[in-house]
């Protein structure tokens, strides 16, 4: 395995150095920071996942205790050519619990990355936005995917954007997921709004309320 120092880390607040582990293959990655700014082990790990607009840079940064690192990964060629963005941090709860935080681009071409990331991840939150046509196939297909990928987490998903899209009704999304055999949480969230990002943290750490997807033999 060889371990690698991103040449480009975006960080709005300061740059720090950060660490990449990635096989050769590309399969596993073990947190990005320096040691120094890891808060305890990987047990609180969540993964958020979404497309481009869908919150997720915003969603970290609302949820934040310390600066969070953007990290632009390089250009591989061929469909990911023009690179892509990670989001991580590390935050803790009114409770205590620390939380790791990882936020991962959607698109299908860069599954190589969800495996990456997924290991060992306590929950997993899928972003959507309320305007995006393809919400329900998009949404359905990442809860497929990583209850496979990370079959000891549990899920929610939770929707940006509503207050721009007033044909939306969450119900409905509810409705078109349970439709497709999802029963899990499925909330709308503000990303910009701490608050309601911590809200949804808690939702997915806590065994009783957060939802397994059911996902479709
Ligand atoms: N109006 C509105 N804007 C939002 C909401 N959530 C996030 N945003 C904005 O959506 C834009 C895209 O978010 P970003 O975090 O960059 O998405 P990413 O590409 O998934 O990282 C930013 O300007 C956010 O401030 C929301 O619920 N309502
Ligand atoms: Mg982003």
């Amino acid at each position: 395995m060889q371990r690698a120092t991103l040449g480009k880390v975006e960080n709005r607040a300061s740059t720090r150095n950060c660490t990449v582990a990635i096989s050769s293959q590309g399969q596993q990655c073990h947190g990005f920071p320096a040691a120094d700014t890891c808060v305890d082990s990987l047990e609180n790990k969540l993964v958020f996942v979404g497309n481009p607009g869908s919150g997720k840079t915003t969603a970290i940064e609302s949820l934040s205790d310390v600066a969070p690192a953007s990290i632009r990964m390089p250009a591989g060629g061929g469909q990911d050519a023009a690179g892509f963005t990670l989001d991580y941090t590390t935050a803790r709860l009114d409770d205590g619990r620390a939380l790791h935080v990882y936020g991962v681009p959607g698109e299908k071409h860069l599954d190589f990355v969800w495996s990456m990331i997924c290991d060992g991840a306590t929950g997993v939150l899928v972003l959507v936005n309320a305007r995006d046509p393809q919400r329900l196939a998009f949404t359905t297909s990442m809860l497929d995917e990583f209850s496979r990928l990370a079959p000891g987490a549990s899920f929610t998903v939770g929707v940006t954007g509503s207050d721009r899209a007033p044909g939306f009704t969450l119900n409905g999304f509810r409705n078109d997921l349970l439709a497709e055999g999802f029963r899990l949480p499925v909330v709308k969230v503000d990303a910009r709004e701490p608050a309601q990002v911590r809200f949804l943290a808690k939702i997915l750490l806590s065994g009783r309320s957060a939802g397994r997807p059911w996902p479709r033999a």
